[in-house]
Order: structure tokens, then C-alpha cells, then sequence
């Protein structure tokens, strides 16, 4: 890895990030707020391997950790104390701790390991790999290098960052490193509940979650020759199938299942009567725009925007014909 500074923060190679871990003592290990399997995965694997090294630690984070991933955290308490040291790991810039205390939000953070080509460089040191498919996958090449074996419990928690970042090993991060890592992890524990994680953690969804993807899909709008499709979620149905907010992740995935759609979108009412909008693209479309001209933003296949008013009919309509009309100009 080429070793840089930029404002402060060095980027440092495998070695080096195990001697800054081997100094630390009492160490909150900081995740990113609505934790996903690559924060919650390495920052538990990390736990564990901080335990091996006779090193206190616990993983923070400023919301609930969902309950498909027990698998990780059954039987772990940690311990309470004041911490002495902090360590990042999935997290590309300090907002994205959340609501966490003011202590942890503002920390010096002594070392960042992250894949995220957006990292802000906002800890001492980092230890960062942007080609690579997780945060899971550097936790798990900074094993192999410093010949730090492999237990159970950390190859369960790597295989959960490095699956559920890769979507199941369908996005295209998923390369040969990140199938590699994966085959090593299962070559040495080929018993571990791969299966049955799979099925947790991509099929299995609340009864409620199912009637609201049904509904959901009832109500699909498609225009532009079934390119663009839309879905809406009122409020209500929310409240009358008991749908929590961590239950309806990834809904706007749903309008992109249909074959021919480049961009989907889900717009989804809020309680105040605003929308939240979250966009999609295709293999062609570039939904940034999309999200900018409504003065959102993200990537090129996922983004996002807010409207604070209009009648529901009529916010629909203006978004299946913005899109629409970006997408005549993109293809
Ligand atoms: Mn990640």
C-alpha cells in the first residue's frame, strides 16, 4: 500500500496498522450509524482480535444492531470502562458516527480501516484500500499478513462484512480478492452455517415487510416504455403493518426487480408529510442527476433526495417524469 499524508493523516500498510492496535489499551471501536454486516463484521472481528492480544475493547455504535446478524453478537457482553483509545472500521467520515456521545464523535481517532473511496482522511492514521470489497475483506488481509490466525468467531463475522457488502457476491466489487478471502475463510471452516446465514441475511423477511412489498408493487407506476418505475409509500401503511424502519431497508431495490427498468425509484411519505426519495440506476442510468436537480445527491446508481411538499399524486408525477426525461438524455 503507498503511504501518503493529507491533512494530517498518514495512510499505513498492514504491518504498521497491527503495531498502532498492539499499543492501544481500553479501545471503543466505532462503527457507522444504521450499522450494516461490514461495520458490524469487522468491528466484532476486531473485538476478537484485540481479545487474543490481552486488549479491552467494545464496539459503539449510535443505533441498534439488527437482529439478523445474532449470528455475531450472541453470547458477547462487553465490559464497561473509560476508553483509553479510538479505532474506526466501514466508516468514511466522522458524521457518519451517528448520535454517539460528543467523546466519541469528536475523538482522535488513532486508526481508520476502511475501503471507502470517499474516506476524509479524518483519523491519525488509516489503513485504507478503495479497491477493496469490505472493510471485512482489509481486517482479513491484515490477518494473513501479520499470520494472526483465523477462529470461528472472526470468520464468521468476516464472511457476514464481505457477503453482505458484495450483496451475496452479485455486485461487481466482488472480484477475485474478495472470493479469494472467502474461499480461505471456508477452505479452514468449512462447518461454519454459510447457508443458513445466507438465507438470514438475503431472504427471510418479516411477514409485514412481504404484505408491504406486495402492496408496494400493486401500486407500481412504470413509464418512459417501462424504463422508469415507481413506487409510493404512504405513512400509513407503515402503521397498519406494524413496519419499523430498519424493516423497510432496501425497498428501493424492489422497483429495479422488474426487467427493463433503468431507474426505480421509491418515494416514501414521512410523518410530517415530506419524502424522502431513494433512486436507483440501471446498467445505463446515472441517478445522481436525477437526485441533484431535486437538490439530493449520492452515486451514480444510488441516490437520494427530500421534497418538503405536494400532494402525493402530484410528487410522483414529477418524479416519473424527471426521470424519464434525464434518461431520454442519458441513453
Ligand atoms: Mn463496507
Amino acid at each position: 500500500m503507498i503511504q501518503t499524508e493529507q491533512g494530517g493523516c498518514r495512510e499505513i500498510g498492514s504491518a504498521e496498522a497491527l503495531q498502532i492496535l498492539r499499543s492501544l489499551r481500553d479501545v471503543y471501536i466505532l462503527i457507522h450509524r444504521s450499522p450494516d454486516g461490514d461495520c458490524i463484521g469487522s468491528g466484532y472481528a476486531l473485538y476478537h482480535i484485540l481479545r487474543e492480544m490481552g486488549i479491552r475493547s467494545r464496539v459503539c455504535c449510535a443505533d441498534p444492531i439488527p437482529a439478523m446478524f445474532r449470528d455475531i453478537t450472541e453470547g458477547i457482553t462487553f465490559a464497561e470502562f473509560e476508553p483509553q483509545a479510538f479505532v474506526s472500521v466501514d466508516v468514511a467520515d466522522r458524521n457518519l458516527f451517528g448520535d454517539l456521545p460528543e467523546r466519541e464523535r469528536n475523538a482522535e481517532i488513532a486508526l481508520c480501516i476502511d475501503h471507502h473511496i470517499s474516506n476524509t482522511h479524518y483519523a491519525k492514521c488509516l489503513h485504507w484500500n478503495p479497491d477493496s470489497a469490505a472493510a471485512c475483506e482489509i481486517l482479513f488481509r491484515l490477518m494473513q499478513d501479520n499470520g494472526i490466525p483465523l477462529t470461528e468467531q472472526t470468520a464468521l463475522c468476516l464472511y457476514t462484512g464481505i457477503a453482505t457488502d458484495t450483496g451475496c457476491f452479485q455486485f461487481s466489487n466482488a472480484d477475485a480478492a474478495a472470493f479469494r478471502a472467502v474461499a480461505q475463510i471456508k477452505a479452514q471452516f468449512p462447518h461454519l452455517p454459510y447457508a443458513r446465514l445466507n438465507r438470514e441475511l438475503f431472504v427471510l423477511k418479516s411477514e409485514g415487510r412481504l404484505r408491504l412489498d406486495a402492496r408496494l408493487m400493486e401500486h407500481a407506476r412504470l413509464s418512459a416504455d417501462g424504463r422508469v418505475a415507481l413506487v409510493y409509500l404512504p405513512y400509513a401503511w407503515m402503521e397498519e403493518l406494524h413496519l419499523s424502519a430498519e424493516e423497510i431497508e432496501g425497498t428501493a431495490n424492489l422497483p429495479m426487480q422488474i426487467i427493463g427498468v433503468e431507474v426505480g425509484i421509491i418515494c416514501k411519505q414521512q410523518p410530517d408529510g415530506s419524502y424522502r426519495i431513494s433512486m436507483r440506476g440501471g446498467e445505463h442510468a446515472d441517478v445522481s442527476v436525477i437526485a441533484q436537480h431535486f437538490g439530493g445527491g449520492g452515486h451514480i446508481k444510488a441516490s437520494g433526495c427530500s421534497l418538503r411538499e405536494g400532494e402525493p399524486e402530484a410528487v410522483c408525477t414529477m418524479l416519473m417524469e424527471a426521470a424519464s426525461g434525464f434518461l431520454r438524455e442519458q441513453l
